[in-house]
This record gives C-alpha cells, sequence and structure tokens, in this order.
C-alpha cells in the first residue's frame, strides 16, 4: 500500500501525518487497495444480478437421493462402506465455526452455546461425543483399533480464543488432544456504502470482518491443511456447520452414499419449511447444466414461492441447503488452488451493515442505520465447477438431522429453546422406538456416547424414564 492508497480509506484526509504513516504501517499486510475495490464494484453489480444470470431449475433426479424413500439394502450399504472408511482412517472432519453470533445477541462462539438440555452440554461438546461414538462403532464393526478422525476447526480471529481455550478447559471433551486441529480464516476490509472506500476501525486501523465461510477453501491452503490431509492418507472429508443441534458428524450413511456413487462433492438436503425460510437451495443452473445454490438473501421472491405445478403445497425449489457438505481430498487438492485464484469461482457477497467506523469528517461513529458493506464467501459457491456428474444431493429427515441455532429465544424459528426440543424429541423418539415407557410430554436426553442415531438402546426395553432423565 502507497501514500495514495490512502485516497481509498474513508475519513483518511482528515489524519495526521503520524496517523497516516502508522496507518499504512498496519495497511502493508493486505492486497492493492486498488484491487481490492474493483472486486467490491464488481460484487456490487454482481449481486444486483446474480439471480436473474442464472436459469435455476430442480435437480436432475440422476444426482439425487433420499433416505425418506430409498430401500434398507442402499441406506445399509452407504453406512457400512461409510463405517469402513472410517475404520480404515480414511476420514476428516472440518467445521466452520468463525461465524459470530449477532443474530444470536451472543458474544461467545456459538459452539460454546449452551441450548439448556438437561446436560447442559454446550454445541461442541454435542458434536465431540459423536465423533467419539462413531469412532468406537466403526471400530466394533470391522474388529480395528480405534480410529481417529481429525477434526479441524476454522476460527475466525473474533472465535479463535474463545473456541481454543474452550476446549483446553473441558479437556478435549475426551478426544486426544492431538486430534484436534484449530485455524482461522481471513478476514476482508469492511467498505462505505457504494464499495468506493474502505472504512477505519480507528485513526490507524482498517475496520476488518470474517471472509464468510467460503474463506475455509484458501484457510485450509494457508494453514496446510490439505498437506496434512494428504500425510495423514485422509480420501474424504466432511464439512458442516457449527450451529445444527442435531448434526451427525462423520455421517456414514453421507459419506458411504458420496464414496460408493464415486462423487467429488455431496450435500445433504432437507424439504424446505416454507418460501421464507432462511436456507439456500441446492439447484441446477440448466444455462450450463451445473449444480449451484442460490441463497436465501439473494433469491427473488416469485421463484422462492415458485410451487410445483401438480401441487400447490409443493415448493418447486425444496431441497434445503444445510451446509452440510462431503469433499474427496482428491477432488480438494486439485480444485482449492483454483478455486481461491479467482473471484470467478468465489465471488465477493456483500452485506449492507452498522459498522462503528471513521466518518468522512474523521469522527467515530457508531451508526443506527447501515452505514457500510461487508463482504463474505460463500462455501457453496465452487459448486458450479464440479462435473454434474460428479456431485450428489442427499435428501435427509429434518428432525433427525437439522435445527440449527440461528436466532435468540422469542424468535419463531431456530432459536435455543427449538434446538433443546428438537434434540430432545429425537431422543425420546428412539427410546420409545425401543421400548422405554415415557409418559407423553416428557423428554430423555440421548447422549451421543449412548447412541449416534437410535443404536445400541436396547437396554431402555420396558423400563420407565422421568422428564429430565439423562441417558
Ligand atoms: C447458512 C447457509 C444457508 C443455509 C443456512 C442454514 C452459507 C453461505 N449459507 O446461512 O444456505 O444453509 O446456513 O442454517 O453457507 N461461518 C464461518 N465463517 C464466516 C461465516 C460463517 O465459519 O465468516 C460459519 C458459521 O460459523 C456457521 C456457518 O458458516 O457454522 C453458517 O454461518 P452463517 O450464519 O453465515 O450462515 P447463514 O445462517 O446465513
Amino acid at each position: 500500500m502507497t501514500t495514495d492508497s490512502l485516497s481509498f480509506i474513508q475519513g483518511s484526509e482528515t489524519l495526521t501525518t503520524s496517523e497516516q504513516a502508522s496507518l499504512l504501517e498496519n495497511l502493508s499486510k493486505i492486497e492493492d487497495a486498488n484491487v481490492l475495490v474493483q472486486n467490491v464494484s464488481k460484487a456490487i453489480s454482481l449481486s444486483a444480478s446474480a439471480s436473474s444470470a442464472r436459469e435455476l431449475t430442480q435437480l436432475p433426479t440422476s444426482s439425487c437421493a433420499s433416505t425418506l424413500d430409498a430401500d434398507v439394502e442402499s441406506k445399509a450399504h452407504w453406512r457400512n462402506t461409510g463405517l469402513k472408511a472410517i475404520a480404515d482412517n480414511q476420514v476428516a472432519v472440518l467445521l466452520m465455526a468463525g461465524g459470530q453470533g449477532t443474530r444470536l445477541g451472543s458474544s461467545d462462539p456459538k459452539g460454546c452455546y449452551n441450548v439448556g438440555l438437561p446436560s447442559s452440554k454446550c454445541l461442541f461438546e454435542v458434536q465431540s461425543e459423536k465423533i467419539l461414538k462413531i469412532q468406537q462403532l466403526a471400530a466394533k464393526e470391522f474388529n480395528t483399533e480405534i480410529p481417529t478422525l481429525p477434526w479441524y476447526i476454522m476460527t475466525s480471529e473474533p472465535t479463535r480464543k474463545a473456541t481454543e481455550s474452550y476446549f483446553i478447559k473441558n479437556n478435549w471433551f475426551g478426544l486426544k488432544s492431538n486430534q484436534v486441529t484449530f485455524f482461522n480464516q481471513g478476514t476482508l476490509p469492511c467498505f462505505n456504502l457504494d464499495g468506493s472506500k474502505m472504512l477505519l476501525s480507528s485513526k490507524t486501523e482498517l475496520s476488518n470482518a470474517p471472509d464468510g465461510n467460503g474463506g475455509l477453501y484458501k484457510a485450509i491452503q494457508a494453514n496446510g491443511i490439505l498437506d496434512d490431509l494428504k500425510a495423514k492418507g485422509i480420501k474424504h472429508i466432511h464439512m458442516y456447520c457449527v450451529d445444527n443441534a442435531l448434526v451427525k458428524v462423520a455421517d456414514p450413511t453421507f459419506l458411504g452414499f458420496a464414496i460408493d456413487k464415486k462423487f467429488d462433492v455431496a450435500t445433504k438436503v432437507v424439504r424446505k419449511r416454507d418460501a421464507k425460510e432462511s436456507v439456500g437451495l441446492i439447484v441446477l443452473d440448466s444455462k450450463i447444466n451445473k449444480p449451484c445454490v442460490i441463497e436465501y438473501s439473494e433469491i427473488s421472491e416469485e421463484l422462492a414461492n415458485k410451487t410445483e405445478p401438480e401441487d400447490a403445497n409443493k415448493l418447486f425449489l425444496r431441497a434445503a441447503n444445510i451446509v452440510n457438505h462431503y469433499y474427496s481430498v482428491d477432488l480438494l487438492s486439485e480444485m482449492v488452488p483454483k478455486w481461491i485464484s479467482s473471484q470467478e469461482y468465489l465471488p465477493f457477497h456483500i452485506a449492507k451493515k452498522k459498522i462503528p467506523s471513521i466518518n468522512d469528517q474523521g469522527e467515530f461513529v457508531k451508526p443506527t442505520e447501515p452505514n457500510g458493506i461487508k463482504l463474505e464467501q460463500f462455501i457453496f459457491d465452487v459448486f458450479p465447477s464440479i462435473e454434474l456428474n460428479k456431485f450428489g444431493c442427499l435428501e435427509v429427515e429434518r428432525t433427525e438431522e437439522f435445527s440449527p441455532l440461528k436466532n435468540a429465544d422469542g424468535a419463531k424459528n431456530d432459536t435455543p429453546t427449538t434446538c433443546r426440543q428438537d434434540y430432545l424429541a429425537l431422543g425420546t423418539k428412539w427410546v420409545k422406538e425401543n421400548g422405554g415407557i415415557i409418559e407423553d410430554g416428557s423428554f430423555v436426553e440421548v447422549s451421543g456416547l449412548t447412541s449416534y442415531n437410535g443404536e445400541g438402546l436396547e437396554f431402555v426395553k420396558g423400563k420407565k424414564f422421568n422428564n429430565g432423565d439423562k441417558l
């Protein structure tokens, strides 16, 4: 950055010479301001035309399957294939945990959030238990040593310290400490509303924000994660987002579905709840005959509300993205360097936000209205670079696999209360299905260490359980 780069910074002309010097010193680590500003104006024009540039329709049935109607043999074969890969130490887990829980109203990382289960376990602990259990199930099924599932956790600068110290304080929730690797995603400067200038958080610091969950690709390259995966002989990746209370971490059925069909990338979907649900949709761009995702923040109202011709109660586009993806390591090795080299694969999406910053007059302001934009890259924007026959979509049952933690209690959906209720309802269903006796309206908590997916609960047969019991 040279002194003429200061022209791309809001309020820079009000800075003293020494403030300008220390600002330039701090800016030296970011790429050419000019390139960044060009990227932003491209992002602004792109976001205006995004959904109209594509011809979106349903993925072909050849790319899709559903656990709701697949035959028992197929599901058993997929589960067996996935468990074998885990037993053979060929699977690793990549967790996206860099988001800040703004809508949740919590300053802690979301994974540390306690949704109020009888055990008071947080999301990180619930997910750690799934990893411990699936390792045990794989070893038992194939009579091997207990495999180690490497767990790579992407944090952002704001979530890193709190996340790492939380794991250490909780003794890694029973996992081996060297099984968990933390790494930071990148940041991007914040801009003013028309994208012409970067904002300052102080007279000598740029205002920055995490670069979106799509920053994961650059982060796994920059932090040597890709090399580590190859050194460990990992072939299959389960990538998911932290804020799902029901996530099946390293789900062998999903892994096996992708491995069996030789997909390079696969994604789990649930039936979209209603036209307004804040989820992306896995669709086909028929213009280029490639899979893609249209995000909830960018879909037109008309397309979101479009229904099936023969059934007005069925949304035409209803394959809801739940940030639950499979990648082959071979694909990541081949494509990550390309994906991170160009906006073509990972365009910047813009979000208008209220950003405390230095205004044109050099005063620090805390706006009550959006005064700037944050840039984000989306993890699924690389899907159109995947050949259609190498991309799979597996529909799963929402009540067993998806309960997002997005909003503070009081909101209608996706709150700590709905997460708690969904988690307890699933465990209670499993206990009742195995002959356990629970009064209607009472709920028990089934730990992932006791059962990964409802298996191994024969011991509850005939036993009476009270509300709030923990198994
Ligand atoms: C995400 C999906 C949306 C839908 C919804 C379901 C994307 C881009 N959108 O929307 O399609 O599936 O979830 O719940 O995936 N994250 C980071 N770094 C960041 C930003 C986010 O790691 O800079 C993580 C975050 O910790 C979380 C996940 O990505 O695990 C999704 O976070 P979000 O709140 O940005 O996504 P949301 O709810 O807008």
